[in-house]
């Protein structure tokens, strides 16, 4: 019989052994991390610990995490139960693929998902005094969490806990009423705007890229790095349709890089990281008029083909896989990234051709492009992840028509219809805290604001109106700060925890051409 006391001895020195003898890092694991990670590292309290889902995180800082904790998180320090050596094999453990792919099917999804007030409880109008359609979400990252900010008076209405790392723009249903938010771990949570509380959530993967709604608000299509998915969703309950594996003619399986929703088309255009095929599933009940053009590449595939008759996927062959996307306002182009062939395309999504590459190197952050009116023509923006530019490309000629030179490379870049300007943010290198304020019918910088020396500032986004601008101070001891969109002086400061996005209501479902989709 073994005392209490030296049991917790022996479970803390067991699964570390003794000096010399081999560390035996899944028994580490076992005894430190499983309750909180899962017993397979597919997450729990904790975010999911597989090599897909750290690779944003070097080795070196998961062991100073792993040591030393995570502020503001219930992540503890282990500094003085692990030696070195011990830390060192778990690190090597976290970082090395699980023997079996983990299983992330049906069953699981089904088994996660909550449904937390069922639509027959939810009100038939808002239950705050604020414009329902003049609302921000605000992701903080630092402390995984959403504020619901009031677009008028900006003021939080409400704050709500998330899963982990939410990326991506979150994105709403047509009426603007919910909004759809996706963690990279792979979970999806549906909010209600006009009771400002959580109805539901599911965890659609393990590794999620984002998420895009239909314009008919039915669908919710989900797109995976792993395991190599899509997930149609119900959006209103968020129960699982349909779950596409992603492979290509040749049997290969591919992650997804991104999937958005085309209107107009009544059709979600998905993106794949690692076959050259850009993807159409069509959600009209009706199907699409028939094209009489050329059909190149227009080919179903069986087996994805169709759900109860519907859903047809249709592939688009490209010469290389596509990163990033955009649309022009139409939806009939599609102008995408390849950044490992440093290439950009222009595709004719009728045709399913390409009709131009664009001159542009680095790493165009499409996804954040906006495009506008410029002597009667419409010029496409884009930052550059590694380039210290804008660069302004004529839509119609897909020619350089400006780049504007920016004091380092930028992630994010905003505008509206009712300002003359657009505001681009510097976010890597030693000007990180600078945002350029750009004239958009002169094609220059005519303004830059330094808002927090030594502070990133990122990501604008207007309100309704275009009045007003709000731009993140992406910092743990961050804030939002609301400038006058005219006057670009500051009119109010709200703090927050590193908020990395924040997206308006009005602007999303109207699809304003100064944000993203
Ligand atoms: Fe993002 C959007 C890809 C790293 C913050 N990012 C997107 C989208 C894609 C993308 C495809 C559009 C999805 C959507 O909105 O539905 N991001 C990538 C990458 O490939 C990249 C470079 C590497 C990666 O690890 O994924 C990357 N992104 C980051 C970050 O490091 C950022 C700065 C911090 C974070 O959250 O991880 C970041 N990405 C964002 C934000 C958006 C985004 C805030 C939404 C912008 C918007 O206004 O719509």
């Amino acid at each position: 019989m073994i005392r209490p006391g030296l049991a917790l001895c022996l479970a803390l020195w067991l699964p570390g052994l003794q000096a010399g003898a081999e560390v035996n890092a899944p028994a580490l694991y076992r005894a430190h991390c499983a309750r909180c990670h899962g017993q397979e590292r597919l997450g729990g309290m904790g975010p999911a610990l597989l090599p897909e889902n750290l690779h944003r995180l070097k080795p070196r800082q998961a062991r100073e995490v792993i040591l030393h904790g995570r502020p503001a998180t219930q992540m503890p320090a282990f500094a003085d139960r692990l030696d070195a050596r011990q830390v060192d094999a778990l690190v090597q453990y976290l970082y090395t693929p699980p023997p079996r792919p983990p299983r992330w099917g049906r069953r699981e999804i089904e088994r996660s998902r909550r449904l937390l007030v069922p639509a027959s409880r939810l009100p038939d109008h808002p239950l705050h005094h604020a414009d329902p359609l003049n609302l921000f979400v605000v992701v903080e990252l630092g402390d995984h969490h959403i504020t619901i900010l009031d677009g008028d008076r900006f003021v939080p209405l409400a704050r709500f806990p998330t899963h982990y790392a939410v990326h991506g723009g979150p994105k709403f249903s047509p009426d603007g009423r919910f909004v759809y938010v996706s963690s990279r771990d792979g979970w999806v949570e549906k909010y209600d705007l006009w009771s400002l509380q959580k109805v539901a959530e599911v965890r659609a993967g393990l590794n999620t890229r984002n998420l895009a709604v239909s314009d008919d608000g039915r669908y919710v299509l989900v797109g995976n790095y792993l395991p190599h998915t899509l997930v149609l969703l119900d959006a209103g309950d968020l129960h699982p349709l349909r779950i596409l594996e992603v492979r290509g003619r040749d049997g290969t399986t591919s992650r997804v890089s991104a999937v958005y929703t085309a209107p107009p088309r009544h059709s979600f255009i998905v993106a794949l990281k690692d076959i050259p095929e850009v993807w159409e599933i069509d959600y009209a009940d009706e199907p699409l008029p028939v094209y009489n053009g050329p059909m190149h590449d227009y080919r179903m595939q069986e087996g994805l083909a169709r759900v109860d008759g519907r859903f047809p996927v249709r592939r688009i062959q490209l010469a290389q896989p596509l990163d990033d996307f955009f649309f022009d306002p139409g939806y009939r182009l599609l102008i995408g990234a390849a950044r490992r062939a440093g290439k950009v395309h222009v595709i004719q999504l009728d045709v399913g051709q390409k009709i131009a590459d664009l001159p542009i190197d680095g790493m165009p952050h499409l996804g954040s492009g906006i495009t506008w009116l410029w002597h009667g023509r419409r010029v496409l923006a884009t930052p550059n992840l590694r380039k210290p530019e804008i660069t302004v490309i004529d839509m119609k000629t897909w020619k350089v028509v400006k780049r504007i030179p920016t004091q380092g490379p930028g992630f994010f870049l905003r505008s509206h219809e009712n300002t003359p300007y657009a505001w681009a943010d510097v976010f890597f290198g030693p000007h990180r805290d600078l945002v350029h304020i750009i004239d958009k019918r002169k094609l220059e910088i005519v303004k830059t604001l330094r808002p927090v020396p030594g502070k990133t500032s990122a990501h604008v986004e207007f309100d309704r109106d275009g009045t007003h601008a709000l731009l993140s101070i992406w910092d743990r001891d961050g804030a939002v700060i609301v400038y006058d969109a005219r006057t670009l002086k500051e009119v109010k400061r709200l703090p927050m925890v590193k908020p990395s996005g924040k997206y308006n209501v009005y602007n999303k479902i109207t699809r304003s051409e100064g944000t993203s989709h």
